[in-house]
């Protein structure tokens, strides 16, 4: 039988969430696998209390039947798991791929121990051929477009049948292709500075802890990323 190593990333995840804490949880066909392991945690007697990173992810843990919370009680998140699109040495990630990454950005930044989960196809030694989504507010998203394109990329306006995407927030996802990024840090500054853009994909400096799934069974984990060479 075949192997999906997301779901060795995502269940060897879910082993690190213990009784009490408050969980993130992810976005993506790799974070589903953490989900559906911490319900079957829960139906055994696992207490947790969750924060969805999406209208998707709060379906799966209702089905799953974990106990959800809202940010009104909570000054932070124990552990999150979630997946990416692209992760570099250096442990920065592009992420938006599915469209969550605004709720995944908040999630993230308020918690402890972020789990990166994904198979090796993610990972890469320079990010950008995975085009960096960017969330826009839906009000002169064209000229937020033209601002996008300044940074030297080819910008695409997200669509799904026929029609605009709209994130769970109400926004358009323009997709910004830059082939390669040299300096994820500067860039993310760049393109939250332009007014109009409501959150970039561009993860920097939240992820703490990296498991890979790999196609033989096995799982590589990481908790110190490298410093890029430049190249
Ligand atoms: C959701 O918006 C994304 O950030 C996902 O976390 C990312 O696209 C990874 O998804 P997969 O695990 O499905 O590849």
């Amino acid at each position: 039988m075949a192997i999906n190593p997301k779901q060795i990333a995502g269940e060897k995840a879910a082993e690190y969430v213990q009784d009490g804490m408050i969980v993130g949880l992810g976005t993506g066909s790799t974070a589903y696998f953490a989900i559906a392991q911490l319900g079957r945690r829960v139906a055994q007697g696992l207490r947790i209390q969750g924060i969805p990173t999406s209208e998707q992810s709060r379906t799966l843990a209702e089905q799953a039947k974990i106990p959800l919370i809202d940010f009104d009680g909570i000054d932070h998140i124990d552990i999150t798991v979630d997946g990416a699109d692209e992760i570099d040495p250096a442990f920065h990630l592009t992420k938006g791929g599915g469209g969550a990454l605004l709720r995944e950005k908040i999630v993230a930044s308020l918690t402890q121990t972020e789990i990166i989960v994904a198979d090796e196809t993610k990972l890469v030694k320079h990010l950008g051929a995975f085009p960096l989504p960017v969330e826009v507010v839906p009000f002169g998203f064209q000229a937020t477009m033209k601002k996008l394109a300044q940074l030297e990329c080819t910008t695409t306006l997200r669509h799904i049948n026929n029609t605009h995407f709209v994130t769970d927030n109400g926004n358009y996802i323009i997709d910004c292709a830059f082939g390669r990024i040299l300096h994820p840090p500067e860039l993310e500054k760049q393109i939250n500075a332009i007014c109009g853009v409501v959150e970039c994909g561009l993860f920097i400096g939240l992820t703490h802890r990296l498991i890979i799934g790999k196609t033989n069974g096995t799982f590589e984990e990481c908790t110190q990323a490298k410093p890029l060479e430049e190249s």
